[in-house]
């Protein structure tokens, strides 16, 4: 219900932001860390990503224990309630490790595959993104709202790729992106640049495979800032999707320019 959601928000609020406190210490020590390779040696992570990951599972058991959770580091435990938060410790791990202040802490939930809670925390900026369904987003305490008033062509896209993407596929984005005049910006985490969707920073953002940690808070966010989002597919939670989140207006464009099957 709605009261279970806000308890869940105001919940989600506070564990994130001490998540964000507890990544922006190793953040300010990342040169101790030690730091491992995942698929290649452009995919880190270190045992900050796990630490964190263990205090969020540590709170959510606490307080909401029958309730699921896929985490990017151990993956998913199942629940009982019907809710799974979805979460990603460290978005953004390569900024963080390479010591970029483009990270954040994200936590999502779904239910029946929808988002339905979006808080994502960026300790380097003090900003805390938040938004529960039906109740509208906010930065900082504040209303956000998606830029209505950009385009393609005035405004700015986020774009996202990772090694699962033919290098062919994300060059032809970029270039169909660069013909109609438009530019982007890659931050290193797809998280936080979904976050500036919502914030009406990004007018949208395209990333041919992601994984539900990396999108589900920012979907949350995204809808309920009166933008258009992708549904990530109900039953993948553990495969990686194409992700695509814009303004009303301009969604359909990016659509067509981000669909990597175009000859
Ligand atoms: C990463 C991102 C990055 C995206 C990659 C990857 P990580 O997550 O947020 O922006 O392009 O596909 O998912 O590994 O930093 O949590």
């Amino acid at each position: 219900s709605d009261t279970d959601l806000a308890d869940r928000l105001g919940f989600a609020e506070t564990m994130a932001k001490a998540a964000g406190a507890a990544a922006l210490d190793y953040f300010t020590r990342r040169d101790e860390l030690v730091i491992e390779t995942k698929r290649n040696p452009q995919d880190l992570v270190s045992e900050a990503d796990k630490k964190v990951e263990e205090l969020i599972r540590a709170e959510i058991a606490k307080h909401f224990g029958s309730d699921g959770v896929l985490g990017e580091e151990y993956g998913l435990t199942e629940g009982t309630s019907g809710l799974t938060w979805v979460i990603d410790p460290i978005d953004g791990t390569s900024a963080f490790l390479n010591g970029m202040p483009n990270w954040c802490v994200s936590v999502g939930a779904a239910v029946d595959g929808e988002p339905v809670l979006g808080v994502i925390v960026a300790p380097c900026f003090d900003e805390c993104y938040s938004a529960r369904r039906g109740g509208g987003a906010t930065l900082n305490g504040k209303p956000i709202r998606v830029a209505d008033q950009l385009n393609l062509r005035n405004g700015v896209v986020g774009l996202g790729s990772n090694d699962r993407v033919a290098p062919a596929d994300a060059a032809r984005i970029v270039e169909s992106l660069f013909r109609i005049g438009g530019t982007f910006i890659r931050n290193g985490s797809g998280a936080l640049m979904l976050a500036y969707v919502a914030a009406g920073r990004l007018v949208g953002y395209a990333e041919p495979s992601m994984n539900a940690w990396d999108c589900m808070a920012g979907y949350c966010l995204v809808s309920e800032a009166g933008g258009t989002v992708l549904p990530f597919p109900r039953d993948g939670f553990h495969a990686p999707a194409r992700v695509l989140a814009a303004t009303g207006g301009s969604y359909a464009e990016l659509e067509q320019i981000s669909a990597i099957a175009q000859s």
